[in-house]
């Protein structure tokens, strides 16, 4: 079978319910730890208010690894690292206790009924674009960052 080159994918962590902080850093150690999977970059994580949502603080973070998997197998990877985490879908926006979103898939464009990449709401959030730029700082524009700042974002130091 042919070798599969690896990817640049970024991925996006939030968590609101339970211990959010907790739940990041078990779930970027899981990340790390996946087979065919390397952590190359994370940003530090950020605690906002719920936009579209509800419950208490959100806490976000943004993570790029480079990846032999494809896009979907990526998902089932992060799917299962939510469902690790005790994460329950009672309905749309719900509190939760993980969410990991594919934001970017190296520059693939996928439209599948599993699987929107680019994230379509990621260039509207200060919850991505912050970290994001942390890690990444030539894919968000001064611009984009500008249309987000009324979204107030605590930068959480350890
Ligand atoms: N899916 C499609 N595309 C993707 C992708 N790129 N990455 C599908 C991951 N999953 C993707 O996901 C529902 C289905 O989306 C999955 O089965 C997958 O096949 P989900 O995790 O159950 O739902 P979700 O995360 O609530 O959906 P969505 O649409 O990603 O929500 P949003 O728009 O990301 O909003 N406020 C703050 N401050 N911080 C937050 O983190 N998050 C949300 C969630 C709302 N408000 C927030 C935050
Ligand atoms: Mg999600």
């Amino acid at each position: 079978m042919l070798e599969r080159s690896p990817v640049v994918a970024t991925v996006g962590l939030g968590a609101n319910l339970g211990n959010p902080q907790a739940a990041l850093a078990g779930a970027m150690a899981s990340i790390a730890a996946l087979e065919g999977v390397r952590l190359v970059a994370q940003s530090a994580l950020y605690r906002s208010a719920p936009i579209d949502s509800s419950g208490p603080d959100y806490v976000n973070a943004v993570v790029q690894l480079q990846t032999n998997l494809s896009a979907p197998e990526l998902l089932a990877e992060l799917q299962t690292i939510e469902l690790g985490a005790g994460r329950e879908r009672p309905y749309r926006n719900a509190p939760r206790t993980l969410d990991l979103d594919i934001l970017l898939f190296g520059d693939a464009s996928i439209q599948s009924p599993s699987l929107t990449v680019p994230h379509p709401r990621m260039w509207q959030r200060a919850f991505v674009l912050l970290p994001l730029a942390e890690i990444a700082p030539a894919l968000v524009s001064t611009a984009l960052l500008d249309s987000v700042k009324d979204q107030a974002l605590v930068r959480l130091v350890p």
